[in-house]
């Protein structure tokens, strides 16, 4: 276990979220998701976590272990299908998701006392989340 993610963390800064969004949902649905604050409920037991993405809106939880691929669907968020695996990569967490949309993944990694969360997106669109 090379790192812990374990916490209650509050979103502090988001970059390009909207980009990120473009990529995957209608207009209607990313102007009500530009105006939430997130917050991340990481629980984290070896190589078991949960994740929970937290806001006023909707919730989004999956739970995994490292190095197990699993069925992903995003509910409430755009709604599709993936297979998913998360590994580690040195100190950073990486997560890929197979599925619909070409080389989509989410990174996390702990710096300076924060969580740190890059969104990865094939039609050229990065967002950035620190927590
Ligand atoms: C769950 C709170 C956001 C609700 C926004 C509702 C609709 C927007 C639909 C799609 C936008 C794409 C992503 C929403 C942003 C964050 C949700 C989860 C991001 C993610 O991949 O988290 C990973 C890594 O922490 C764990 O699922």
């Amino acid at each position: 276990m090379p790192a812990s993610l374990c916490g209650i963390w509050e979103i502090i800064s988001n970059t390009n979220f909207e980009g990120y969004m473009t990529a995957l949902i209608n207009p209607y649905l990313r102007k009500i998701a530009m105006n939430l604050k997130l917050r991340k409920i990481i629980e984290q037991h070896g190589d078991q976590f949960i994740i929970k993405t937290m806001s006023t809106f909707r919730n989004y939880t999956i739970a995994f272990k490292v190095g197990q691929e699993f069925k992903e669907f995003t509910k409430g968020l755009d709604n599709r299908h993936m297979k998913s695996l998360v590994r580690w990569e040195g100190n950073k967490l990486v997560c890929e998701q197979i599925g619909e949309k070409k080389n989509r993944r989410w990174i996390h990694w702990i710096e300076d006392d924060k969580l740190h969360l890059q969104e990865l997106f094939c039609e050229g669109q990065v967002c950035k989340q620190v927590f």
